[in-house]
């Protein structure tokens, strides 16, 4: 996709922070530090749009991200960081159980896992959430750059295997340092939008429960 703007709107906590319109939505997810806005950067070709840190835990809000004038990019806190405090882990959660269940603009939820390991049991759990409540999903996995060709063909097969994957989700790998997978990305969130991706939902979504308890819960 041609991006000719990208800015930030707002962040938000809660439904009343919300944007008001009702321009679709692109929710972003996976463990903290796992890559999330350094994606958003890289889909964006803006460095430093979504902060980046080194240190897990930066992104402590929902940071709204209008894209083309046309839609939002929204950048969610990372789940299953364990040094902060049980409340601060809590109220994580919540914000982000509150936005993924009630939300109807949500078009697409990028679930983010390190190409590098073998999926978390949180990344499980929340994989498990999405497809119960039947969220169009598309699974990346970042951070390519860091192992080699075979390894990523090798380990996107055991992603598949243990998050697990279906057919109708794309599986893809990515690196926003290396620009690996980008193009890909970009056009599976194109169909989404569009609505004419395989097991894409139909307009408007219905609202769905809140997901798993993973927020208060250690990583391994
Ligand atoms: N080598 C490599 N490093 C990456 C890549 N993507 C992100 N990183 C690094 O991983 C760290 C975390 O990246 P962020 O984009 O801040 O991760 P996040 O998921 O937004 O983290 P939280 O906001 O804490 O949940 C940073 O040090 C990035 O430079 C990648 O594709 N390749
Ligand atoms: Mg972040």
């Amino acid at each position: 996709m041609k991006i000719t703007s990208a800015e930030f709107i707002t962040a938000a906590v809660a439904p009343s922070g919300y944007p008001g319109d009702r321009r679709l939505e692109i929710a972003f997810l996976g463990r903290s530090n796992v890559g999330k806005s350094s994606l958003i950067n890289s889909l964006l070709n803006r460095r430093k749009l979504a902060q980046t840190s080194r240190t897990p835990g930066k992104t402590r809000t929902l940071n709204f991200f209008l894209v083309n004038d046309g839609f939002f990019f929204v950048d969610l806190p990372g789940y299953g960081y364990a040094r902060i405090s049980r409340t601060r882990q809590a109220e994580w959660g919540k914000t982000i159980e509150v936005y993924l269940s009630q939300r109807a603009l949500l078009r697409a939820c990028v679930l983010l896992v390190d190409l590098r390991h073998p999926p978390s049991p949180l990344d499980q759990l929340m994989k498990s959430w999405l497809d119960h409540h039947h969220c169009p999903t598309v699974i990346v996995g970042t951070k390519a750059d860091k192992i080699g060709v075979a390894a990523r063909r090798k380990n996107l097969e055991i992603l598949r295997k243990e998050l697990p994957v279906n057919h109708e989700q794309p599986l893809i790998a990515f690196s926003a340092r290396a620009g690996i997978g980008k193009a890909q990305l970009w056009s599976s969130l194109e169909e989404r939008l569009a609505g004419t991706a395989a097991g894409a939902a139909l307009s408007p979504r219905p609202s769905f429960p809140a997901p798993p308890d993973c927020h208060r819960r250690r990583e391994r």
